[in-house]
């Protein structure tokens, strides 16, 4: 298997003159800019120009009876689409020029989206006020071909608490493009999920359980998912399509869960974006740590490192 892998890696990784351009490009603002003219690059989360709407009480209220009930919740479209055309346009102009999605968070709007009081207030109820931003950002473009997928099923993190995912549309998510599944938690006994990752084999009637409690999660671009570390869920496979699944996701951690020190330095999530250079370690590091997940990221592998590493 790691002959397999090494492989893999020999056929799609970048030469080193390409590593280094695109290592080059990746550190110089200016480029970026003119990539994605669109989109802005100032450190300063500029909540006018986000100009989302407010997550309502009443539907904080039931996002955080769902949460609490079924380990899930969602929320209706906030986000204009003036910013999701933006972003839009952001990740197909990174596709157009070999960037891998996750390059949309050398912007600001990404970030920005999730520094939105109503928002903030959101997460604050579920994880309490001093709640902080993991750094497993990721975005996925997933192109409307049949076939294309996201995430296989997985949790996040079935062990820890204190921890909850966002899930944020950009594109339309269909159940032709790809939307997100879920087993609702309480549904399936918990002898299923635990060791989900682990499990060799499952017996019959363990699949058809697992199968018959999914539930699929299509929504209009601009609201938001969210979901517990404990609930199975993933990113299914697109059929006939002519809409792209564009989509991201990060991760918040309450101050006082448990393995918080595992979390190498959670984000502020309350007043602050993080700067250029930050955003681009994180970048780094999140290409570098999902290749289960993203096999093709295999092929940027050495340019993450060195941005990951580069302070
Ligand atoms: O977008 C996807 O396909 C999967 C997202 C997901 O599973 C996650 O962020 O944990």
């Amino acid at each position: 298997m790691k002959d397999v892998t090494a492989g893999m890696m020999a056929m799609m990784s970048l030469g080193a003159s390409d590593v280094r351009r695109f290592v080059r490009n990746a550190r110089n603002p200016a480029y970026w800019r003119k990539l994605n003219p669109q989109l802005s690059i100032s450190g300063k989360p500029d909540l006018e120009k986000i100009q989302a709407k407010a997550i309502s009480a009443a539907a904080k209220r039931t996002a955080l009876e769902k949460l609490d009930s079924d380990g899930y919740f969602q929320i209706d479209p906030v986000y204009p689409g003036r910013l999701l055309n933006a972003l839009r346009e952001g990740i197909e102009n990174l596709a157009r020029a070999n960037w891998p999605a996750p390059f949309i968070y050398v912007y600001d709007e990404p970030w920005a989206m999730k520094r939105i009081p109503s928002f903030i207030d959101l997460i604050d109820a579920i994880l309490g006020p001093s709640h902080r931003e993991l750094q497993n950002v990721w975005a996925h473009f997933l192109r409307p071909v049949p076939g294309a997928h996201g995430w296989q099923p997985h949790m996040d993190g079935p062990t820890l608490g204190g921890r909850v995912s966002a899930w944020f549309p950009v594109t339309d998510a269909t159940l032709e493009n790809g939307c997100i599944y879920i087993v609702p938690q309480n549904r399936i006994p918990d002898s299923l999920t635990e060791n989900f990752a682990r499990r060799a084999t499952f017996r019959q009637p363990e699949l058809q359980l697992l199968m018959h409690a999914a539930r699929a999660l299509p929504v209009k671009a601009g609201s938001i998912l969210g979901w517990n570390f404990k609930v199975l869920h993933w990113g299914s496979v697109a059929g006939q399509t002519r809409q792209p699944r564009i989509s991201l996701a990060t991760e918040f951690v309450a101050a006082d869960a448990p393995n918080v020190d595992l979390d190498n330095a959670p984000l502020d999530a309350h007043t602050s974006i993080p700067e250029f250079d930050v955003r681009l370690e994180l970048i780094g590091r999140a290409i570098v740590a999902f290749p289960t997940f993203e096999p093709m990221m295999l092929r940027y592998r050495a340019v993450a490192q060195h941005l990951w590493h580069s302070r």
